[in-house]
């Protein structure tokens, strides 16, 4: 039977990225015999929002929530709606609707990409950021009051569930169980957040009992960030709350290189609702266009979905023609955030020949 994938390619680069990432996995489908039928769905992006008033219709969660997964591209495009509409009225709904309660994120250094860490070569970096992905600072507990006066006030709360967090350290722990080193790294902040993330470090502690062979450290954010800079080596997975997992998560891949190669997924566990694959970057106007963005984020996210589907097989496949390609270094091919004057197609096309296209 075929795997039904609801693909919304959004805003700025990430419709130029999309059909990249679509024929990188056809190319796959075909070679590894999986039959993936793909439907696309106009909304989820701001010229919708500029037509409509709202980024997608009444019934988004009906016309998707049968699909067995969500290929998306990217939201936001400033100058024609603000980005915290854009991005609570799309990505941020599928996260908290379909209960994609983890957001994972792989930062790796790919060979032939040049690391801006001095001396870092492909097996220094390579782990996980997994990021809580449905409250935490991303939360709609607020509100403003004597608005546009001198007294105006603005608050935004924190909320942190013990379900929210315990799942989602329980998804580290035992990501953490299946890698070679076997080390989990908390994200806090508990010295200066004096409740939330006290409560986070506990539930770590609580958790860790259950993990014995896990080898545990925490690090304030604030280090953290430094650490990801001076010591990418030391990390293996690393679970942060919704804020400090999304900075992470851009962090860890600029240190390998580009953050246009970075791939994510929203996932929920219980496979309940479809999980959303999509690539770190955002939708990036000042570049968007031009066909010269790195489509590798978008192609790899689409192995991670094949992954996710039951295929490991072939989202490895996926994986080795992009690291194939990376490590041949063809500057024709190779987008410009990673030395090359080629452009999203030479780079996508590349990939799904290696896959046999
Ligand atoms: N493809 C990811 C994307 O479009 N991200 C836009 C963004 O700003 N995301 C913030 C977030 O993931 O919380």
């Amino acid at each position: 039977m075929a795997h039904r994938i609801a693909v919304i390619a959004g805003d700025g680069i990430g419709q130029e990225v999309m059909p990249e990432g679509l024929r990188v996995l056809k190319a796959a489908a075909q070679r590894f015999a999986i039959d993936l039928e793909f439907t696309t769905f106009d909304f989820g992006n701001c010229d919708y929002y500029l037509e409509h008033g709202k980024m997608m219709p009444d019934d988004w969660f009906e016309q998707l929530k049968d699909f067995d997964a969500l290929f998306y591209g990217a939201v936001g495009w400033p100058e024609k709606v603000p980005d915290h509409i854009s991005l609570w009225g799309s990505l941020i709904q599928f996260r908290r609707c379909f209960d994609q309660y983890v957001n994972l994120r792989p930062c790796k250094l790919m060979p032939g990409i040049k690391s801006p860490l001095a001396g870092r070569q492909p097996g220094d970096i390579d782990f996980y950021v997994v990021r809580e992905n449905t409250e935490g600072e991303y939360s709609s507990i607020g509100g403003k009051m004597f608005e546009g006066t001198e007294r105006e006030v603005v608050i935004q709360e924190t909320v942190m569930s013990r379900t929210g967090v315990d799942r989602v350290l329980k998804y580290a722990f035992d990501l953490a169980k299946t890698r070679p080193r076997k080390k989990l790294t908390s994200a806090t902040k508990s010295n200066g957040i004096s409740i939330t993330m006290p409560y986070w470090d506990e539930r770590v502690q609580e958790m860790a009992k259950q993990y014995p062979d896990i080898d545990v450290d925490k690090f304030h954010i604030d280090i953290l960030t430094a650490n990801f800079v001076l010591h990418p080596d030391w990390f293996d997975v690393v679970v942060g709350s919704n804020l400090f997992g999304d900075i992470l998560s851009d962090l860890g891949p600029a240190c390998t290189g580009t953050i246009g190669i970075a791939p994510s997924a929203n996932i929920n566990p219980e496979g309940k609702f479809p999980s959303l694959f999509e690539p770190v970057h955002g939708s990036a106007p000042d570049i968007a266009g031009k066909g010269i963005a790195n489509p590798i984020g978008q192609i790899w996210s689409g192995a991670m979905m094949l992954e996710h589907l039951g295929y490991k097989e072939a989202g490895d496949a996926m994986v080795s023609a992009i690291e194939a390609i990376l490590a041949e270094g063809d500057s024709s091919v190779l987008t410009g955030d990673i030395g090359g004057q080629g452009t999203t197609r030479t780079l996508g096309e590349a990939i799904a020949k290696r896959l046999g296209e």
